[in-house]
């Protein structure tokens, strides 16, 4: 059961491109921030939700070296962020990693991601009966120009962060 869960997840992430399915996970409206050259470091998010409790505990993608699973807040006014080692998936509720403070960075990009291109990530999620799930997707990236400004700060705050 569990290859042919795999394989209709490959399919779907063709098909519809943000959205894949495994048994009772589904992932949509991945995407992931267009790079100037020279960035090593790009933004990602993305919409899930487990029917069971569950955790993502980790993702890849062949464009990155690593994709870190990171949570920004506010102290002070001062934007901080930090690697979590998971993200806790409710039983039925969508999780919008970006409305949450959850943002997936990747980490020591290949080459520059180009706006109109698409991403592919492996999202691996435990439930809660201990079942490891991996789900491939293909991320949207999403042009540069809207969110010039929150990158440069986003790489501000890795400075201070590394
Ligand atoms: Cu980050």
């Amino acid at each position: 059961m569990q290859k042919i869960h795999l394989s209709l997840a490959v399919l779907a992430a063709s098909l519809f491109s943000a959205v894949a399915f495994a048994g009772d996970i589904q992932i949509e409206k991945a995407t992931v921030r267009a790079t100037a050259p020279g960035q090593e470091t790009a933004m990602g998010d993305l919409h899930i939700v487990s029917k069971m409790a569950a955790k993502l505990v980790s993702v890849s993608s062949p464009a990155a070296q690593s994709v870190e699973l990171h949570h920004m807040s506010t102290d002070n006014g001062m934007m901080t962020m930090r690697e979590v080692k998971d993200i806790e998936l409710p039983a039925g509720k969508t999780v919008d990693l970006g409305e949450s403070g959850y943002h997936l960075m990747l980490m020591g990009l290949k080459s520059p991601i180009q706006a109109g291109k698409t991403v592919p990530f492996t999202i691996t999620v435990q439930l809660a009966n201990k079942k490891t799930v991996k789900m491939n997707v293909e991320a949207q990236v999403t042009p540069l120009i809207e969110i010039k400004e929150d990158m440069g700060d986003h790489e501000h705050m890795h400075m201070h962060h590394h």
